[in-house]
């Protein structure tokens, strides 16, 4: 039986790609690039200062900007990003999410988030569901980001249970590949892109039961 799970924020229990996308565009455009959406698929999971690298080599500026201009080109692009947070409430939560956590409560199965955004925890809350967490993974105490396994090895490690009995749930490629790396159960989670690697794939939560996911 596995006894706890692991969920990345973004696009498993809410999407807030759209709004990051937005917040990154703007950005880019101040700068003379333009991104598209098929570019910003490649910032799922990404920390925020590797987006913005991603971006400044997209447009061939990487090395335009030094260190502290680099960190005040992403504190905008949060402090926009976060404005756009402003009307996010229980009706953002992904389809089957609420439903989700619910069941893995009323069994008393430990929950933790291991999610690159450093808003996560307001997100959370925002959100309503906050509580239904254990623990939620601080990503500026991790040494590497996605697809490193370190924020899924940290996340089953806070809730007290081994890497092998964990069950870990992403929508992105370099999630996936995580998750696998730290020797979970990976349940991709997107209706659109094939996640390689998964053990299961489903097109959202609603499909998902935790009794029977937990004898997998
Ligand atoms: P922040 P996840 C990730 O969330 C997003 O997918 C990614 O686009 C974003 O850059 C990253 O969080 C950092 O977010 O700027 O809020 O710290 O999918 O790991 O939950
Ligand atoms: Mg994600």
């Amino acid at each position: 039986m596995k006894k706890g799970f692991v969920f990345d924020l973004d696009g498993v229990i809410t999407d807030t790609a759209k709004f990051h996308y937005i917040a990154w565009k703007n950005l880019a455009a101040e700068l003379g690039i333009t991104i598209n959406e098929t570019f910003n698929e490649t910032l799922k999971g990404i920390s925020r200062m590797d987006s913005l690298e991603k971006i400044l080599a997209y447009g061939h500026k990487e090395n335009d900007f030094t260190t502290e201009e680099k960190e005040a080109l992403a504190q905008k692009k949060n402090e926009e990003y976060v404005k756009l947070l402003a009307d996010l409430s229980e009706k953002d939560l992904l389809p089957g999410v609420h439903n989700f956590l619910v069941q893995a409560k009323e069994r008393s199965i430990p929950c933790a988030i291991a999610s690159a955004s450093k808003n996560a925890p307001m997100i959370l809350e925002k959100l309503g569901v906050l509580d239904f967490f254990g623990h939620i993974v601080d990503p500026e105490t991790l040494k590497k980001g996605k697809p490193d396994p370190e924020i899924f090895v940290k996340a089953a490690e806070s809730i007290k249970i081994e890497s092998k009995d964990a069950i870990g749930f992403e929508d992105a490629q370099a999630g996936i590949e995580g998750i696998k790396a730290a020797g979970m159960y990976a349940v991709g989670i997107s209706e659109t892109e094939n996640l390689a690697g998964a053990d299961l794939q489903v097109a959202s939560m609603t499909e998902l039961s935790v009794e029977k996911l937990l004898t997998v």
